[in-house]
């Protein structure tokens, strides 16, 4: 299953990233906790350049715990940038995140203080792909819902300026690169939500995260559905939840679609509980 979608909107995105990138200290990328290789656009790495980055790995309470300290440990060797879990859902820790913010900008604040100036405020752009949760972290921590969110991608269409205390942050459009490059990373976009649902195909989608599962994460899937043997083929497994939720067609014939869906929103939606799809030591983060 090859996936790709980069439609117009997209490339104006990363050109008016290119035209804003001057007026910020640094970058504030998003990446999925739970696919931080997958989440990280090279063409957006392209565009950001030299400017200083802090990722942050949001939806950190839908992944595995370890994995995500696992991975910031890693980035942290290996680029030359700061990271951090987040989650953009409930309380905020906004002065730990000022705290790894200047850290980031230790010689911009150095060269400011050498020059006798004050310190100025702190600019940023907020970028990541669709969906990752861009908007709901900008109002999390301005405490208001300046900006609007909604589960699915593509809900912001413009860039938006929001004032917070310390922070002047910048709110964007999700992006995409052109080719999913190798497919599991189209995948892996698809399963946590960051590809428009209506260009696929749900039942085909929703087989491959059942294949995956059952090589990665099969306990997960098994007590969430309360598969009690082991199956062979990701179809049975189908047949099995679509009896066990009542996915059924007239004359009992299982209802794929709709097994589809509940698999997939039951994975988006955490239920199958914290699950990492990518761990640092099968994908090399500074290499996408
Ligand atoms: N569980 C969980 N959900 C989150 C988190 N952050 C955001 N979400 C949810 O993810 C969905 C997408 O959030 P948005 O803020 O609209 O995402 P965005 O990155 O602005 O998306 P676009 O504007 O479409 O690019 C919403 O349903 C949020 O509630 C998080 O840390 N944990
Ligand atoms: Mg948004």
């Amino acid at each position: 299953m090859n996936i790709n979608w980069y439609p117009g909107h997209m490339k104006k995105t990363i050109e008016s990233i290119e035209q804003s990138l001057k007026l910020v200290d640094f970058v504030i990328v998003l990446l999925d906790a739970r696919i931080p290789w997958s989440s990280k656009n090279p063409l957006l790495d392209k565009v950001i350049g030299n400017k200083p980055v802090l990722y942050l790995l949001n939806k950190a309470d839908l992944a595995d715990d370890k994995t995500t300290k696992e991975w910031i440990r890693s980035i942290e060797e290996n680029e030359n940038a700061v990271a951090m879990e987040w989650i953009s859902v409930g309380k905020t820790n906004t002065k730990k995140l000022i705290q790894k913010a200047e850290e980031l900008l230790k010689e911009k604040r150095q060269k400011e203080l050498e020059k006798g100036m004050a310190a100025t405020k702190l600019r940023a752009m907020v970028t990541g792909i669709p969906n990752v949760g861009k908007s709901t972290f900008i109002n999390q921590i301005s405490g208001r819902k300046g900006t609007k969110t909604g589960n699915r991608p593509g809900v912001t269409k413009t860039n938006q300026w929001m004032r917070v205390g310390e922070l002047d942050l910048l709110d964007t459009p999700g992006v995409l690169w052109p080719k999913l490059d190798p497919p599991i990373r189209g995948r892996h976009l698809a399963f946590t939500g960051s590809i428009k649902d209506e260009i696929m195909d749900i039942e085909t989608l929703a087989f491959e995260f059942i294949k995956e599962a059952m090589k990665n994460f099969p306990e997960k899937l098994y007590n969430r559905y309360e598969i009690q043997n082991p199956l062979e083929d990701p179809v049975e497994i189908m047949d099995a939840i679509g009896k066990r939720r009542g996915a059924l067609m007239r004359g009992a014939e299982i209802d794929y679609t709709k097994v589809s869906h509940i698999v997939m929103d039951e994975f988006r939606g955490g239920q199958m509980g914290r699950i990492s799809l990518e761990v640092p030591l099968n994908y090399e983060f500074s290499e996408s």
